[in-house]
């Protein structure tokens, strides 16, 4: 196998055995970034298909979920860092309902290394924790992160609850189950203030630096 096959393979495999020196040499070629949205991406994505197939069980879902995370948490030290005055305040969660968080960390990663401040709430976080969050933090912005289909039901109830609570920060959403249409069509008519969709961590940065301009 190909170094960038080998990458792959340790996810769809859920195996450790290997990584790290393969990740190593991966840094040769590759930034840090590229290693995860390409390999490390495209075995998740497989794992996807795997899962959907019924030809995996959650158990293995989780064991590559540890890939991935081993893999972002080692290659995290070797991401630039932008030394900047911190630009703004956001607020981080996984939706009420979702447990899914390795996107969700990754943006706390890649706002956090370009001077952002990140309140990071966790997983399954319902709209009063975001809100009683808010109160307590003041931040520039909230992030909302979810991965299943019930997720972005769950976005728009979360911007409808916040709006109720009077806040109208701009928000920035993102995950496998939205997307910008959704955004605009869905989310956003229920809310004050602006809602943006974020196709991956990058993206997030982008909106994030319009967001505080
Ligand atoms: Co789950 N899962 N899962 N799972 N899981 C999906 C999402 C699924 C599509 C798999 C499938 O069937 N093909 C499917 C959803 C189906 C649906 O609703 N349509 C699914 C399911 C069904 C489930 C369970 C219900 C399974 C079960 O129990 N029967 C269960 C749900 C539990 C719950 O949430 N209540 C479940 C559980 C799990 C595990 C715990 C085993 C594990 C998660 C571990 C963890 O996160 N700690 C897991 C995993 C790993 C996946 C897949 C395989 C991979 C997700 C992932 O980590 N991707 C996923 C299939 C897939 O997506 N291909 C799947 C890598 C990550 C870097 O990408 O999170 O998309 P992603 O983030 C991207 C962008 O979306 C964006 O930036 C990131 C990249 O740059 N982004 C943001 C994300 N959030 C953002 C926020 C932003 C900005 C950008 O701003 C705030």
């Amino acid at each position: 196998l190909s170094l960038e096959e080998r990458l792959s393979s340790y996810v769809v495999e859920g195996t450790k055995e290997g990584l790290l020196p393969d990740l190593e040499e991966a840094l040769k070629k590759y930034a840090p970034l590229e290693i995860i949205n390409g390999p490390l991406m495209a075995g998740m994505s497989e794992v996807g298909r795997l899962f959907n197939n019924n030809e995996l069980i959650v158990a293995e879902v989780l064991q590559s979920a540890e890939v991935m995370k081993a893999s972002v948490a080692y290659l995290e030290q070797f991401m630039e860092k932008a030394e900047s005055a911190v630009k703004g305040k956001i607020l981080l969660a996984t939706v009420k309902g979702d447990v899914h968080d390795i996107g969700k960390n990754l943006v706390e990663i890649i706002l956090s290394n370009n001077g952002y401040k990140i309140i990071n709430l966790g997983i399954k976080v319902p709209p009063e924790q975001l809100i009683e969050a808010f109160r307590r933090e003041k931040p520039d912005a909230i992030g909302l992160s979810g991965l299943l289909v019930k997720s972005a039901q769950q976005m728009i109830v979360t911007a409808q609850d916040l709006r109720s609570a009077g806040i109208d920060v701009p928000i920035m959403v993102g995950g496998a189950a939205l997307n910008r249409k959704f955004t605009k069509t869905r989310i956003s008519p229920e809310y004050d203030g602006l809602v943006l969709y974020a196709k991956d961590a990058m993206d997030g940065l982008d909106i994030a630096n319009k967001i505080s301009d």
